[in-house]
């Protein structure tokens, strides 16, 4: 399928997914939104992807957030809609089986945020700026910003950022548990296809339950979340990987997952 205003990549099961609008440094339109939705499910059904890279195109911006232009003329209603779009963008990337991986390259501001915030971690250029703008404009973060930031690094600092809009470096995103790991520039995607490469030589029906079970524990009393998790754990002895990865232990040889 082709998009007007995203870039897909798949080499060797790794997908890079480019939001690309540089001129307007990246900023999500409806239509980016409603082409993000198309291309995830894309890619969560596509059986050659393993694992998906989200980043930005251009040197200066992963997402520089939802576009400021185009909402500026809405009405209520299509505010609404607007939201319920990122929304289910932000949710479905929650929800799919498949590792996603943000790959921030500059500003990830507002919706920016929010899109690497809805992703299942975060690398970061030492070029790249954290914030969320949006009390600066006269609303709030819409996509999920106030729930998944405050449930990332806790409602204090969250509040922070969101009450004075102000940005914070890479540096310090790191420090503040947003970001996972910062590398140079020209490192970046080398690096966080390094690592989506790792996670695809293992089990993906082991990965995707974890990815599940920490997503959903996070919502329930800690006692349901051990036992989500253990019946996940128990659903895993059912799928060829688990016989296969222990078959390999036992005799002591790379373990050859199929992702069944
Ligand atoms: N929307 C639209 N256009 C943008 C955006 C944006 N968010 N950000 C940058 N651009 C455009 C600029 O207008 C400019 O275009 P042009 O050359 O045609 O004027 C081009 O990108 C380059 O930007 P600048 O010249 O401003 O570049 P600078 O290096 O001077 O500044 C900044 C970079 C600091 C990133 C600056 O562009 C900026 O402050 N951008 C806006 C950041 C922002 O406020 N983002 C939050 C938006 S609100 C939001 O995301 C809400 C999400 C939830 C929505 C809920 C549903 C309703």
């Amino acid at each position: 399928m082709e998009f007007s205003n995203l870039l897909i990549e798949t080499v060797d099961g790794i997908a890079t997914l480019t939001v690309n609008r540089p001129q307007s440094l990246n900023a999500l339109t409806g239509e980016v939104l409603r082409e993000l939705e198309c291309a995830l499910y894309g890619l969560e059904l596509d059986p050659e992807v393993k694992v998906v890279i989200v980043t930005g195109a251009g040197e200066k911006a992963f997402v520089a957030g939802a576009d400021i232009k185009e909402m500026a003329a809405m009405d209520a209603c299509q505010a609404h809609e607007f939201a319920c779009t990122g929304q289910r963008v932000m949710q479905l990337i929650g929800q799919m089986k498949k590792p996603v991986i943000a790959a921030v390259n500059g500003f990830a501001l507002g919706g920016g945020l929010e899109l690497a915030l809805a992703c299942d971690f975060i690398y970061a250029s030492e070029k790249a700026k954290f914030g969320l703008p949006e009390v600066t404009l006269g609303v709030i973060p819409g996509f999920g910003g106030t729930q998944n930031l405050a449930r990332l690094i806790g409602p204090n600092r969250a509040k922070e950022l969101i009450f004075t809009g102000r940005m914070i470096s890479a540096v310090k995103a790191g420090e503040w548990g947003i970001v996972n790991e910062v590398f140079p520039p020209e490192e970046l995607l080398v690096k966080a296809r390094e690592t989506a490469e790792a996670i695809a030589r293992n089990g993906l029906k082991a990965v995707a339950s974890a990815k599940d079970a920490v997503a959903n524990g996070l919502n329930m009393a800690k006692g349901d979340g051990f036992r989500y998790e253990a019946s996940l754990f128990g659903v895993l002895f059912a799928s060829e990987d688990q016989k296969e990865g222990m078959a390999a232990f036992g005799e002591r040889r790379k373990a050859e997952f199929k992702g069944r």
